[in-house]
């Protein structure tokens, strides 16, 4: 009975594997979405940055032939020991147990595989750590269960992106989890320099097309970067278990051209402009007396704090 039922479910698993395998091949030929996943495919999300296409050509032409070949070869020696020194096939077994050529072999052959994966990984690796020269920073700060962006370089003060609701997204046509309320804007073909932080747990910023994931940590500024050399919009998500509500912080991108990117700048100015108005007013009075100037930073962050969440 035991034998049986195993037989059968692992015909269910193998029926279940070939029935995932022909969908993904089919959503294959469909063709994968730009900047978000696609039902039912096997892959990547196509890129949309130099180091996302590296990092695709990293997995697809050295870590896939790599693990397909070892485990091939593992499964054809574990084939032909099964048939051919099975106790019918081979009574009367040999009594060696060393071999040293093979020994030297086999403690080689792993050395040599992954000092060629170090090799192309650790050149990715640099290649990530080495940022060219930011042509805009963004901050991006995780919050339970939200992002803020803010853009210091442009004087645009920190807004927040929540989760765009279910009948909105829907209304919109667009993906609900993924799309949000307020998306971050940069322009295509700059580099952007991404700050990134936590202000209460940690979170995670990712966005696939990318290729970028970044830990937003409370109390440090983690470092990360990207080109985009498509415009377009590109969803991410936190990739750090964060609460509840996890799963409800998308991470929403428009790639745009430089000039839609200096108008959206522009329309987030006027925005800008009450908020510095009153930070800059009460200045002068705290400035001039000493003893002042405590109070009144003390007492700034405490409404600011409320309006946030
Ligand atoms: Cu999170």
């Amino acid at each position: 009975m035991g034998i049986r039922g195993l037989a059968a479910s692992a015909a269910k698993w193998a029926l279940g594997v070939g029935v995932a395998f022909s969908l993904a091949g089919h959503a294959l030929a469909a063709e994968l979405k730009v900047g978000q996943p696609t039902d039912g495919a096997i892959g990547m999300q196509p890129a949309a940055s130099i180091m996302r296409a590296e990092s695709i050509k990293f997995h697809n032409y050295l870590l896939m032939p790599i693990i397909t070949a070892i485990s091939l070869f593992v499964l054809g020696l574990l084939i032909w020991i099964v048939l051919r020194y099975n106790k019918r096939a081979n009574p009367v077994p040999a009594k060696w147990s060393h071999n040293t050529p093979i020994e030297i072999v086999w403690t080689l052959l792993p050395v040599l595989i992954l000092a060629t994966i170090a090799i192309f990984s650790f050149r990715l690796l640099f290649a990530y750590h080495d940022m060219p020269k930011p042509d805009l920073t963004v901050k991006v700060t995780g919050y339970q269960w939200y992002w803020g962006y803010e853009y210091p370089d442009q004087k645009i003060p920190e807004f927040i992106s929540n989760i765009l609701p279910e009948d909105k997204a829907k209304a919109k046509g667009v993906p609900y989890r993924l799309a949000a309320t307020e998306p971050l804007v940069v322009p295509v073909n700059q580099v952007v320099r991404v700050w990134v932080t936590g202000a209460d747990v940690i979170h995670a910023f990712a966005v696939p097309a990318f290729g970028i994931i970044t830990d937003a940590v409370p109390g440090r500024v983690n470092e990360t970067w990207f080109k985009a050399e498509k415009t377009g919009t590109f969803y991410g998500q936190c990739r750090e278990l964060c609460g509840v509500d996890h799963a409800f912080m998308p991470i929403e991108v428009h790639v745009v051209s430089q000039a839609d990117f200096d108008a959206w700048v522009a329309s987030k100015a006027p925005k800008a402009a009450p908020l510095a108005a009153p930070a800059a007013a009460p200045a002068p009075p705290a400035g001039t007396p000493a003893p002042a100037a405590a109070p009144t930073s003390s007492a700034a962050p405490a409404p600011k704090a409320p309006a946030k969440p």
